[in-house]
């Protein structure tokens, strides 16, 4: 085969950007896409760069289990051995260690080719999860827009992911060091409804309370899926299930300290949340990380019940 994106007059590339032989997807799930049951994607970021080995593939098997035991098939996507895979086996989980690149959209491409272990965002990971047909991802919180941003327009390419991709995500409002006002601003500005899962405020990830009012409340996973089906049928894309944490724990002022610790040691752009959630775990002594590892697990638990609600409409 010819490296990928070189072209010739005949083919212009078209036969090595076969989608067959660059998206790979397990059994499980092909045959569960194929019967229409419920399916729910999951990321690989958080594995590999949210949480310190080895909790971060222990919360990606907890997360597929929860998905199960709510009667819906987990698909948890990354990038590995040159394929955008959808399902990955425990063995293949393990390989996104914190070497792994981190792969939103724009990464996926250049993952594959070089062979590069990706392990995806939500933005990425829906990117992924929309060329099949999946409709429901949970995740701990999503991207968005960050603080100074006035300064430097760093806005996380989940946004736009979710304004094109028709996909409910579960999360716990978006990451807790944004600017969390900004953040719902843009997202009603980019057509993407967030509803409240039994709250009339935004989680802020880690706590419950104290964030922005939401336009919407839901009171069951029923409710949810009824939505998701008529902004679908009214040509909508992406929706956020805003799930407040199960636990809460208020950690402004550490988020602060984390940010400000980033800026005097130049970290910047993708490399932000990694340094500033290690600051945290290692500053809380551990608590931000149990919290964050409830907060994934019932968010993808609620997925699940999204998505088995939504098959039997
Ligand atoms: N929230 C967390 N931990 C994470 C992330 C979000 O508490 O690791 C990850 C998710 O994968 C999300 C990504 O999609 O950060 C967004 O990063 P960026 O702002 O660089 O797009
Ligand atoms: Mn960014």
């Amino acid at each position: 085969m010819r490296p990928a994106g070189r072209r010739d007059a005949g083919t212009l590339g078209l036969a090595v950007t076969d989608l067959a032989s660059l998206v790979r997807i397990s059994e499980e799930v092909r045959d569960a896409l194929e019967r229409e049951v419920a399916v729910v994607a999951l990321e690989t970021t958080l594995i590999a760069h949210g949480f310190p080995a080895p909790d971060g593939v222990e919360v990606g098997l907890e997360a597929e289990a929860a998905v199960r035991a709510a009667g819906a098939v987990p698909a948890t996507v990354g990038v590995l051995d040159g394929h955008v895979r959808l399902g990955l086996g425990a063995d293949e989980l393990a390989r996104f260690g914190v070497d792994a690149r981190k792969a939103g959209p724009r990464d996926l491409a250049a993952c594959a080719v070089q062979g590069a272990v990706g392990a995806t965002t939500v933005g990425g990971t829906l990117s992924v999860a929309g060329l099949v047909g999946i409709h429901f991802l949970g995740t701990g919180g999503i991207g968005g827009v960050h603080r100074g941003y006035a300064a430097r327009p760093d806005v996380s390419p989940d946004l736009p992911a979710l304004a094109r991709t028709p996909i409910l995500v579960a999360a716990s409002g978006a990451k807790s060091l944004l600017d969390i006002q900004a953040t719902v601003e843009l997202l009603e500005t980019l057509g993407i409804p967030v509803l409240g899962y039994r709250t009339d405020t935004l989680p802020r990830f880690y706590s419950a309370e104290g964030g922005p009012e939401l336009a919407h409340r839901v009171e069951s996973a029923a409710e949810a899926a009824r939505i998701a089906a008529a902004h679908w049928r009214l040509c909508g894309a992406g929706l956020v299930l805003a799930n407040p944490p199960p636990e809460s724990l208020d950690v402004a002022d550490l988020i602060e300290e984390g940010l400000a610790e980033a800026d005097a040691r130049g970290v910047s752009g993708q490399a932000v949340t990694p340094f500033v959630l290690a600051f945290l775990h290692e500053r809380s002594a551990g608590r931000t990380l149990e919290v964050n590892r409830k907060l994934v697990l019932a968010n993808a638990r609620l997925a699940a019940e999204v998505a088995v609600a939504f098959a039997a409409l």
